[in-house]
């Protein structure tokens, strides 16, 4: 079943996003998701100038040979540009492998191993008055689950706040705007926010918050413990990751849980967090760290470890990645949550899926492969924009991670 054809579709409907598309010489075609918010045509070229000269030809079948021949074959390891493109064909294969025997992808990966995927939403407000309001509309939306971030007093814009309050989109068209910054009044107005939040939902509802990669781990352990009496499903992000010492650090002093890896792009970026058991839930994801395959792969080495799965699920990740997400965690033994924020009107037309939202859970649906596919024509009439993500200064000017 060799590959014929190998396309790359960039388009912006309402966002940016990169599609690899395989079609073999039976006519079957598969689709991966390649998008990177804010460098998506370095993405691109890594597969239009050196990926697709290499899957043409190939056997669609070897789905485990194609990867590593991807991965060990480029001699230059890991990094999310080269995982993202290698998560492309990754999918793309999965999809064609369930189109070519007419299951869905799950039954492939063993099988549903739950009724649905529990997802949550993003409630967010200016501040913690609209952000309460916010939640109770999710609640009211079936949401057992909800991210909740509000406006910080005294900032002018905070991470994770949009425009309405069912959704957030942070990259903007042009140049990066520039945010301004401060951990301290950050870290006085959380806890309130919490406080209010678990008296107008009561103790069921899953509440959840990402701190973004801002705090040291002192701070994000100040954070944890003041969030404690709140019991959230999980603090996301507390620190930048690349030194996981941070971690230890948190753990010593809150058990309030963590996640982290949504920036991960590989097994080797999350072993020594797991294996030590400092997080609770690994946040890596179909589209950033090298598809199905390795996901599993990170997934199997987390569940000896008791770390649960939270994919990451924003809107840059298009319906192509939810699809292939919601596959993985159907199947998947332990399985956590998944984020899911909805897309556009737009986008959902671009891409045409079977996954179906229902009473706070999604389905992957039955259809052979993914069930998602990319309606050309239509992505052809919104054409690529630039567009960054922001930067953070504190509030005397250094820059901050964003
Ligand atoms: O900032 O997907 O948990 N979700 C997030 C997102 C990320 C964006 C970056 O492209 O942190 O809002
Ligand atoms: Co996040």
């Amino acid at each position: 079943m060799k590959i014929v054809d190998a396309r790359v579709i960039v388009c912006c409907p309402g966002r940016n996003f990169v599609t690899l598309k395989l079609t073999t010489e039976d006519g079957l075609t598969g689709v991966g998701d390649a998008t990177l918010n804010g460098r998506e045509l370095a993405v691109a070229s890594y597969l239009e100038d050196h990926v697709v000269p290499l899957v043409i030809g190939r056997d669609a079948r070897r789905v485990e040979d194609t990867w590593h021949s991807l991965y060990k074959g480029a001699y230059w390891r890991r990094g999310p540009v080269t995982m993202t493109a290698i998560a492309a064909v990754d999918t793309a294969l999965w999809d064609i492998a369930g189109k070519a025997l007419g299951v869905p992808v799950h039954r492939l990966l063993g099988g549903r191993a739950r009724d649905g995927v529990l997802v949550y939403g993003h409630a967010s407000g200016a501040d913690v008055d609209e952000a309460v309001r916010a939640a109770e509309r999710y609640v009211a939306l079936g949401y057992h689950a909800v991210r909740a971030q509000a406006g910080v007093p005294g900032l002018a814009a905070s991470y994770g706040v949009g425009r309405g309050d069912l959704s957030y989109e942070p990259a903007e068209r042009g140049l990066p705007p520039e945010e301004r910054w401060s951990t301290e009044k950050y870290l006085t107005s959380v806890p309130r926010l919490f406080a209010r939040l678990r008296e107008a939902l009561g103790p069921d509802i899953h509440l959840l918050h990402d701190a973004h990669h801002r705090l040291t781990p002192i701070e994000a352990a100040r954070l944890g413990k003041a969030l404690e009496p709140y019991h959230l499903f999980w603090l996301e992000d507390p620190v930048p990751a690349e030194l996981q010492d941070g971690f230890r650090l948190i753990r010593q002093h809150t058990t309030t849980p963590l996640a982290v890896g949504e920036v991960f792009s590989s097994i080797h970026d999350c072993q020594t967090l797991i294996t030590e058991q400092l997080i609770d839930y690994i946040r890596t994801t179909v589209v950033h760290a090298g598809g199905i395959t390795h996901l599993r792969r990170i997934a199997h080495l987390a569940e000896l470890y008791h770390v649960r799965t939270g994919s990451h699920g924003a809107t840059d990740l298009s319906p192509v990645c939810m699809a292939a997400a919601l596959h993985f965690d159907i199947s998947v033994h332990n399985f956590g949550i998944q984020e899911y924020m909805r897309h556009s009107a737009d986008t959902d037309r671009v891409f045409p899926h079977a996954y179906r939202f229902a009473d706070g859970m999604l389905d992957p649906g039955e259809a052979p492969g993914l069930g998602v596919d990319i309606d050309e024509a239509l992505a052809a009439e919104f054409p690529y924009q630039r567009a960054y993500l922001p930067i953070t200064r504190k509030l005397d000017g250094t820059i901050h991670s964003w």
